[in-house]
């Protein structure tokens, strides 16, 4: 199957309403409180519209409205569940240009990216798992598979429809209902969402939005009527929630921090190997879980590769997003420039060397130029802490061990990449890196029939492929509806 645009977007519009509404039971409304924030495009501040913040109440209304659903959404056959999907993986096809267009005002991601990945990879999801709607029977999950209930949904702001995407798909499919909460900083991508379940008929209460900022996302968790608990975000946050979950009962998944090692060997084709580092850390201004944030390199190819490195850095361009020859755009958010420069400035104060290349960057909006740090040790905080943004720290080794040992020295374990001729030596690491995902001779890939998730302080749970799937289908011990009287 093949994903096929028109060509660039920079003419397609997009119209934003000055105010949203939650999504719930099939219908837009106000919170009950009449509360609302704005949210504001990181690459001018202007704000882009007010959205509705969801109390507790609205969380109550979106989880019952959930709960009425779940039976009869359960109970529809596979193959009637699957067109559903289907539906919807198209007419996120039909309206790509528009999502992305919103995407990039919303984020700031540069717009080729979102046209390029995040729309392609949302439509991917749903037709992937609207594959496996109709098959779960025949997939080892047993005779009777069935959904583990309603699943709450919380999801940040860097890849916002693609998280929204990666969770509501195969929970729609399993039979479970959902009530998704998105970040604060990106709400409107899931609302265009919510109309696309509407312009696909989708029941009313199989998929409820709740905008709103952590206090509207612990409700959520904390509320007695979900029987799953999916989360994407720091590792924090993660934490209060898994103490949140803990003894309720409720199946959780975390999709947490990320610092990956990005290997390069010195039989390494090094040309390639700077692309996929340049890839691995400023795509999507290095927001991203799994970014190479941290690149070891073998000594004896130090100089050459920071050579390429740094002149292939001064080729990026920073700025406009929704300009099609962008290749960074915005920070998010004021709060994480402020977390990416505290970080940088510690860097600075631990004795790591900083190089940027030189960029004009634009007077509004919240910016942060493509940064190198070298001389970077593994005490360094640049060298432990996630940064989130388009930070890499350098450091050196001299033998495959000492490599291994180096990536595995760290609280978390998401991903790796290596980068080496030898076919033998990818599989040697490989099987020693202590991350979920290992990349070899690329960066940054996904497919929605690849499973994806950590180990340590990244969480646990898999997402996508069948192992996604797994998750939200009830394990033998289950009594799905049990805890609710559905029985
Ligand atoms: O995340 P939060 P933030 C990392 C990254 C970043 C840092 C902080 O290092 O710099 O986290 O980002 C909701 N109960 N990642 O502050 O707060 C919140 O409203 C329930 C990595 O944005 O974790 C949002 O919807 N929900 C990560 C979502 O959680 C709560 C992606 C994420 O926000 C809540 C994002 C609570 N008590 C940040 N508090 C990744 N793994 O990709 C907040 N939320």
């Amino acid at each position: 199957m093949t994903f096929e645009y028109a060509p660039a977007p920079e003419s397609a519009r997009v119209d934003i309403a000055p105010s949203y509404g939650l999504f719930i039971d099939g219908e837009f409304r106000e919170a009950s409180d009449g509360t609302a924030f704005p949210t504001v495009s990181p690459a001018s501040e202007e704000v882009l519209a007010d959205v509705a913040r969801a109390g507790a109440e609205d969380v109550d209304a979106a989880v019952r409205a959930a709960r009425a659903a779940f039976g009869p959404w359960s109970a529809l056959p596979g193959t009637e569940r699957a067109k559903y999907l289907f539906r919807i993986a198209r007419l996120v096809q039909e309206r790509s240009r528009e999502l992305a267009v919103l995407e990039t005002m919303d984020n700031g991601k540069p717009i080729r990216e979102s046209r390029d990945t995040d729309l392609p990879q949302v439509a991917a999801h749903f037709f992937y798992y609207a594959g496996w709607a109709d098959k779960l029977r025949h997939a080892g999950f047993g005779p009777d598979p069935r959904p583990v209930g309603v699943a709450g949904q919380v999801i940040p702001w860097n890849f916002p429809l693609l998280m929204l995407a990666w969770k509501v798909a195969p929970a729609l499919a399993a039979g479970n209902t959902v009530v998704l909460k998105p970040a604060e900083t990106t709400p409107l991508s899931a609302l265009f969402f919510a109309d696309i379940c509407r312009q696909a008929q989708l029941p009313p209460g199989v998929v409820n939005i709740v905008t709103g900022d952590g206090r509207t996302g612990a409700e959520l968790v904390a509320h007695p009527g979900i029987d799953k608990v999916a989360f994407t975000g720091s590792t924090e946050v993660g934490r209060e929630i898994a103490r949140t979950v803990a003894g309720t009962g409720k199946r959780l998944t975390l999709e947490l921090g990320g610092k990956a090692a990005n290997i390069v060997f010195d039989d390494a084709p090094l040309d390639q190997a700077v692309e996929g580092i340049v890839n691995g850390i400023f795509f999507n201004q290095g927001h991203v879980c799994c970014a190479g944030s941290r690149l070891l390199v073998q000594e004896s190819v130090q100089e050459e590769l920071l050579d390429a490195l740094k002149r292939r850095m001064s080729t990026l361009r920073v700025g406009d997003p929704l300009d099609k020859n962008t290749d960074v755009g915005a920070i998010n958010s004021a709060e994480q420039l402020a977390r990416i420069r505290a970080l940088a400035e510690a860097g600075e104060a631990e004795g790591a060397e900083r190089w940027a290349p030189e960029c004009e960057l634009p007077s509004s909006g919240y910016w942060f130029a493509p940064t190198l740090f070298t001389g970077v040790t593994q005490a360094h905080r640049i060298a432990r802490e996630e940064i989130f943004g388009p930070v890499l720290s350098v450091l050196t080794f001299r033998t495959p061990e000492e490599a291994v040992a180096k990536a595995n020295n760290s609280p978390y374990g998401l991903s790796a990449g290596i980068w080496t001729e030898k076919g033998s030596r990818i599989l040697w690491a490989a099987s020693r890196l202590r991350a979920g995902v290992v990349w070899a001779n690329t960066f940054n890939r996904f497919d929605p029939a690849s499973p994806f998730g950590g180990y340590k302080e990244s969480g646990y749970g898999r997402e996508g492929g069948r192992h996604g799937l797994e998750a939200y289908l009830a394990g033998p011990d289950d009594r799905p509806g049990e805890r609710h009287g559905e029985e």
